[in-house]
């Protein structure tokens, strides 16, 4: 006879589930109890940091990654970090532990009163079982709809009385259940697609993280110089599906509607793949395509196909979908993009640094296929323009804009990427919505680079406050915090780097070392440049 505990183990087991992320409380610690050995357990300090290590190892690996909280107090700290992992697509299953049935109607402390509804709208899925023996099934569920197309994160809220049942027999079938998915499009729309593709006269193709999630960045590139197309990444990017260095790369869209069609103005045709149609944020009135263009996305989300306010679109699978419509288009005779001139380096040494001299050194010192997280919000434009990203999966950015992503993230993807250096770019604003994951990266010895920019601002809304026409607004300084003791305090090494030479310096040292490590750089402010 096997329990429902020994069977969750099964399963997870089964789907290559080993790593659990978590913050535990009572309720969950029946399930804990006994840990298996095979499994690992990565405990971040809050539930926020627990959702976005467990984001950035599932957006990294390609797969599910579990995660278990705490009751609704734990689950209501995360829901900011599942924000992003929506609008990510990231496949997380997430799982917080319930009262005991007996009390769950008296509203005893730590009851999940509502716990279906408390994550909704961010989740695919929300799901409490009705009894114990629906837990196998919910568990199966969970995974299998967390993976599949368009993947994102589902929320199981299990109660702590039901681990110890016993499984009915023919719970053991899930543990060997494999879902496939084959979404691609039919010879109709195919054909619809090369005609509209082979009649373009200036094509231009606009990628989005999908492509990167999927691993279809060589075909994103082949597309581009089968149709000799300039390549843009879509606005917001939450990562790199091209590489910058590529001379059909022209940089990453700016997110106002008009600034966009202006840049794609004169061309004809817009494909794009894997990105919502588009993720706006300034609101910058306009026409939402250029005079006399066409549009059609290529997406694996159908919701994203459905709210796009213009153009047509493709729900697919992209992988394939771009495969094949390559083995169908001959090579155009328009004449190859040229390459974009790379910016000129900056000369200039003055403390405090700038911005894009900054990322002139981290580009020059880094290893080439350094992994990238961004969460220094008023430098994004400059990073994407400064660093050198080429090899897949090089770039990390908080897919709904919520702070506290890039420190718990770049912890997931440094553990899911060993062979890889992850190095994270932090606004001195930013660091202290995810900062206790210096903690976990302590404690694991997870040898993330923390780059901390030290602006003592929260620049890009000084900067917003410039284009919303509004003065004299409180609460957008950071001055008085000390970045390198609180990397102390949490078990990481820090240094404090005011010049060029010291960041170089700084980097060298902590690429070295082995061990994570927090570098504090004074910058100026972006606009200040
Ligand atoms: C959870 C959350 N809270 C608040 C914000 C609003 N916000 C957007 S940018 C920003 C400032 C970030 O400042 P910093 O990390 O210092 O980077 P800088 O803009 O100076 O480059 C804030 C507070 C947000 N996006 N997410």
């Amino acid at each position: 006879m096997t329990t429902i505990r020994e069977l969750s183990y099964q399963l997870l087991r089964r789907h290559g589930i080993t790593t659990i992320f978590g913050n535990p409380g009572s309720n969950e610690l029946p399930w804990l109890d006994d840990f298996p050995a095979d499994f690992r357990y990565i405990h971040g300090l809050h539930e926020g940091v627990v959702v976005g290590m467990a984001d950035g190892y599932a957006q990294a690996t390609g797969r599910p990654a579990f995660v278990n909280l705490h009751a609704a107090a734990g689950t209501g700290n995360a829901m900011g970090a599942l924000t992003n992992a929506w609008s990510s697509h990231t496949p997380l299953v997430i799982t917080s532990g319930q009262q005991v049935r007996a009390m769950m109607g008296l509203e005893a402390l730590l009851t999940n009163v509502d716990a279906v509804t408390l994550p909704r709208p961010l989740v695919k899925w929300s799901y409490e079982p009705s009894c114990a023996q629906q837990t196998p099934l919910a568990l199966s569920r969970a995974i299998h709809t967390a993976a599949a197309p368009a993947s994102g994160p589902v929320y199981v809220s299990l109660p702590y009385d039901d681990w110890a049942q016993q499984a009915v027999d023919s719970a053991e079938l899930l543990v060997d259940r494999c879902i496939e998915h084959a979404g691609v499009p039919t010879e109709e729309v195919f054909a619809r697609l090369l005609m509209r593709l082979k009649a373009a006269q200036n094509p231009v193709l606009i990628v989005g993280p999908d492509v990167d999630a999927c691993g279809a960045n060589a075909l994103a590139v082949a597309l581009a110089e089968r149709l000799c197309m300039p390549a843009w990444m879509a606005p917001m990017a939450p990562r790199c599906s091209f590489p910058t260095t590529h001379r059909c790369f022209r940089g990453l869209l700016p997110a106002g509607i008009a600034s966009i069609s202006r840049l794609l103005g004169g061309h004809d045709f817009i494909l794009v793949v894997g990105a919502p149609v588009f993720r706006y944020h300034e609101y910058e009135p306009g026409d939402f395509l250029p005079a006399g263009a066409k549009l059609v996305a290529i997406t694996c989300d159908v919701l994203e196909a459905v709210r796009a306010p213009m153009g047509d679109a493709i729900v697919a699978d992209i992988r394939p979908t771009l495969t094949i419509l390559l083995e169908r288009l001959a090579q155009s005779g328009r004449p190859m993009p040229l390459a974009s001139p790379r910016p000129e380096p900056v000369a200039d040494e003055a403390a405090p640094l700038r911005p894009d001299r900054v990322f002139d050194i981290l580009d020059k010192v880094a290893p080439r296929d350094a992994i990238y997280v961004d969460e220094s919000t008023s430098t994004t434009a400059i990073l994407w323009q400064r660093l050198r990203m080429v090899e897949p999966g090089s770039y990390y950015f908080p897919a709904a804009g919520g702070l506290g992503f890039a420190m718990p993230a770049a912890v997931g993807i440094q553990l899911a990427q060993p062979e890889r250096q992850v190095i994270a770019v932090v606004g001195d604003g930013s660091v202290n919505y995810g900062v206790t994951a210096l903690w976990t990266a302590a404690q694991h010895n997870i040898p993330v680079i923390f780059i901390i920019m030290k602006n003592g601002v929260y620049g890009a809304l000084h900067s917003f406050s410039d284009v919303l026409k509004v003065s004299k607004v409180p609460g957008l300084d950071v001055p008085g915090i000390d970045y390198c003791g609180l990397a102390r305090g949490y078990g990481v090494s820090s240094v404090h780097a005011r010049s060029g030479e010291a960041l170089s310096a700084a980097i060298t040292q902590a690429l070295k070392s082995g061990r994570p490590a927090l570098i504090e750089v004074e910058t100026r402010m972006s606009s200040k440049s």
